[in-house]
């Protein structure tokens, strides 16, 4: 608390005073924790048998099952054997980007540790089942490429909804899988946020991601945007990583041209990436047109090895996937078969089976990683978007939502009271992206559409409508911020009337010359809590965490007060154990404690329940306040 009254005082703020005796001092940084560990979990504990989870859960009503993903038996005792890594530890991005093109067959990347879980489970999946089945993905699914894990909506959601340290969720892994690449997610200048950063930061951003055990990043803007992309794409470089520079690609390239880059915002050679990517983000390429684009972009791009990312959104992604192995792709992007199909990633069961090249990965040891998942999955019931969808739906041709929007958009709606108008909202994304000019929608621009949406469905107002009234209506702050320039310039500019419209007839706020300027909001959330903890990064996250927004605030007063609640089994942490049950939690190597719920009393005068525990077999009370 000190810190933080620290970090919000305007003359601290003001950049002002001289903070060297900081740097001078790191046992400034060892804060006393106010409690064990334990009387901490269990305070947490006794909050949700009290007063419910501690997280919103998307629909609360249903129960977690009581069953515990296995953990397949292999020999933990082996070290894992060498990967693709090594070629990138030993020889460097460049040596490792050749390699990959000297290949004679296509690679996998995995994405259910970050992009499937994103796509269907609201990316609720908590580091605590991602490090259980971390040794067997080292062991034998050592022949992958890279396993994306990290970055996209991880970072802010470990932090908002689970209560966990995204850095740790990375440097834990990288300790359980030393051997195959990790991937991440950067969206640009806006990194793992939601808007513009400032240079400084995604450069420092960068640098730490490093240094926690990041390899590859795939870099994409959601407008196509250069300028935008180029600050990633330099700040990876310079932080040693593996540079993916990624083209979003929407559309239908048969009928639609702005899927393909113009001549000029080709990202590629000129700010050098070690790989191209086609980022399709709703999963709207189809076979014939990837083979048209993938022949194409080997023409353009000789040198760079390729690597395409879908979602099986309609349910064609393993076509497309075959298409574009066939059409010489280094590397497609899949999920385990139990977090696969609908708004995630295409089958990695099924791409082994049917590719006709070996791509380092064998059934035989899918199908057990298959199975750990199958039931980790039931876990997460709370957050499932097949409680609507339970198969592809080729629906998103025409509406066009990404598949890692697609749950939150149905969440958000849910809490904006329009549940049962869900597939009105998704009519009105398309007429929305209509609206806006047709744009590349991906996070941050597919949410400002969605929001568009949602404030037609709820003001019920007609594509003509928003036109008609633009300049009366009181757009969502997104949507002004949008026609102001603040995330970029879209291929082909902005809709000139609805623009003139919804900024009141004044100008833009934003010039297509450059990059838009940087917001602060985010900044010390992205550096937080890795700064914390590195001295090498310490003082400029002193300065970048005195901005930093509520996300990051209100999880630093959540791990003071509950301490490590990602080591707590997953429906536990949701919803509470059951009276009676003991908990076995294993702190760190060689720290296991034991917690048993024995009871919890009607709640006092004072609205205090009574929680009575017992934690390694002694007895304990701790005094919880009733908020209902
Ligand atoms: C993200 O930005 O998180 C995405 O997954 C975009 O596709
Ligand atoms: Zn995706």
């Amino acid at each position: 608390p000190f810190l933080l009254n620290v970090l919000r005082s305007e003359k601290f703020l003001s950049g002002t005073t001289d903070t060297s005796f900081i740097d001078q001092h790191p046992e400034l940084f060892k804060l006393q924790a106010h409690k064990n560990r334990a009387q901490r979990l269990i305070h947490f504990i006794g909050e949700i048998l009290v007063n419910k989870s501690m997280t919103p859960l998307g629909i609360p009503e249903i129960r977690i099952p009581d069953v515990q993903p296995t953990v397949p038996q292999v020999d933990y005792t082996a070290e894992p054997p060498k990967g693709w890594r090594q070629i990138l530890v030993d020889q460097g991005p460049e040596a490792f980007a050749r390699a990959i093109k000297e290949h004679p067959s296509v690679l996998l990347t995995d994405t259910t540790m970050r992009d499937a879980h994103q796509s269907l489970l609201a990316t609720r999946v908590r580091t605590y089942d991602l490090l259980k089945i971390a040794p067997y993905t080292a062991r034998n699914l050592s022949g992958l490429l890279s396993l994306e894990c990290w970055g996209g909506a991880t970072f802010d959601v470990a932090m908002r909804f689970l209560h966990e340290c995204p850095w740790e969720r990375l440097e834990e892994l990288r300790q359980q899988v030393p051997n195959i690449p990790f991937q991440m997610l950067l969206r640009g200048a806006s990194a793992v946020g939601y808007t513009n950063y400032p240079d400084n930061v995604v450069y420092k951003f960068c640098e730490q991601a490093v240094k926690s055990g990041m390899d590859i990043f795939r870099v994409f803007d959601s407008l196509n945007y250069v300028p935008n992309m180029e600050v990633g794409m330099d700040a990876v470089r310079k932080a040693g990583g593996v540079v993916e520079a990624a083209v979003c690609y929407t559309g239908d390239l048969e009928k639609v041209q702005h899927g393909l880059l113009p001549e000029d915002r080709r990202p590629a050679g000129g700010v050098g990436t070690h790989i191209l990517a086609v980022k399709d983000m709703a999963g709207l390429l189809k076979p014939a047109g990837a083979r048209a684009l993938i022949g194409a972009l080997k023409k353009a791009f000789p040198d760079h090895p390729l690597h395409v990312h879908t979602h099986d959104t309609a349910g064609a992604g393993v076509a497309t996937l075959l298409a574009c192995a066939d059409a010489g792709a280094d590397i497609i992007d899949c999920a385990v078969d139990s977090m696969s199909g609908i708004t995630s990633q295409p089958s990695m069961g099924a791409l082994v089976s049917c590719l006709q090249q070996d791509c380092g990965v064998k059934l035989s040891d899918v199908t057990p990683y298959s199975a750990y998942w199958e039931v980790a999955r039931r876990l997460y019931a709370n957050f499932e978007c097949t409680s609507t969808m339970r198969s592809g739906n080729a629906d998103v041709y025409e509406n066009e939502i990404p598949g890692g929007q697609y749950t939150n958009l149905q969440f958000q709606s849910i809490s904006l009271g329009l549940s049962n108008q869900f597939e009105l909202v998704k009519k009105k994304f398309a007429e929305a992206n209509e609206l806006m000019g047709d744009i590349i929608k991906v996070t941050p621009s597919s949410k400002i559409v969605g929001d568009l949406a949602q404030f037609m469905v709820a003001n019920n107002l007609s594509k003509q409508d928003v036109i008609d009234k633009a300049s009366e209506l009181s757009f969502p702050t997104s949507v002004v911020e949008f026609f102001d320039g603040l995330i970029g310039q879209p291929v082909g500019g902005f809709p000139e009337q609805l623009a003139r419209g919804v900024l009141q007839g004044r100008q833009p706020r934003f010039s297509p010359a450059g990059r838009a300027p940087s917001c602060r909001r985010w900044t010390s959330t992205l550096c937080g809590p890795a700064c914390r903890r590195n001295s090498a990064t310490r003082r400029s996250a002193t300065k970048t965490a005195a901005l930093y927004p509520r996300v990051f605030d209100d999880f630093a007063v959540i791990r003071q007060k509950y301490g490590a609640v990602s080591k707590l089994q997953t429906r536990v942490f949701f919803q509470g154990p059951k009276i009676a049950e003991e908990l076995e939690i294993h702190l760190e190597r060689g720290k296991t404690i034991y917690i048993k719920p024995l009871a919890v009393a009607e709640p006092d005068k004072t609205g205090k329940s009574e929680c009575f525990f017992e934690l390694n077999g002694q007895q304990r009370v701790v005094y919880i306040t009733d908020k209902e």
